[in-house]
């Protein structure tokens, strides 16, 4: 379905089997170089989710190759498999020609456990409007996706389960979302995630070394 233009929301589009290559690729990540961390904000307060970076490391608010908030090494390639799954998700969503030209070159991986949110914000660290593919695997959430203007409504909320696929593009690219709430014990531990919620947004960066 189609919440907002430029948006489309594809339950179920990850089969059982892709979840848990993932769920068993974002652990791998999750070791290192970077370590999977709670995300250290610049005024002091700690991000309740646990992320691991590809490609370009971000950190509040920019994006580098190496992680100087963490351990100062450089984050893990995004694997080419990765970037030709994010091209099938954007031909899934939009159709062939706009996957053709889509070249992720980040990736973020967040593990939220029961208690964990995401504030409302917009990602604009990226130097390009390209869509944000966003992968979700394990408990189900709820996520608000709002409006260009303000944290507040208009937003709707959302659940997004296990496999599925949100595409987020045009003006929906800039929008305010979070997650508001994770509920406990509704992934399939089938695939991997015996708790908990994964979500890996695939972006393009604009950024040159
Ligand atoms: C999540 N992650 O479920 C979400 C999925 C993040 C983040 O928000 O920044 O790591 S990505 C959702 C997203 C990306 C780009 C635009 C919009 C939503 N949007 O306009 O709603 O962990
Ligand atoms: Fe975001």
């Amino acid at each position: 379905s189609s919440p907002a233009p430029g948006a489309v929301h594809l339950p179920g589009w990850l089969s059982l089997d892709e979840q848990r290559r993932l769920v068993s690729a974002c652990r791998r990540w999750a070791a290192g170089p970077v370590p999977l961390r709670h995300t250290r904000l610049p005024r002091g307060g700690v991000m309740s989710v646990r992320t691991v970076c590809l490609g370009w490391h971000w950190q509040p608010y920019r994006y580098t190759r190496t992680a100087d908030d963490v351990n100062g090494r450089r984050v893990a390639e995004l694997p080419e498999w990765l970037a030709e799954m994010g091209r099938r998700a954007l031909a899934a969503a939009y159709g062939e020609s706009a996957a053709r030209e889509y070249d992720p070159d980040t990736a973020l991986v967040n593990f939220y456990d029961a208690g964990a949110r995401m504030g409302m914000h917009q990602d604009k660290d990226e130097r390009s409007d390209a869509p944000v593919v966003s992968l979700s695997i394990g408990d189900t959430c709820v996520f608000r996706f709002g409006n260009t203007e303000s944290r507040g409504r208009p937003y709707t909320d959302i659940e997004l389960a296990s496999g599925d696929l949100f595409v987020f593009g045009g003006p929906s690219r800039f929008a305010y979302h979070g997650v508001t709430k994770v509920f406990p014990g509704t992934g399939d531990a089938a695939t991997g995630m015996a708790s908990g919620r994964l979500n890996l947004t695939l972006r393009v960066t604009g950024l040159t070394d």
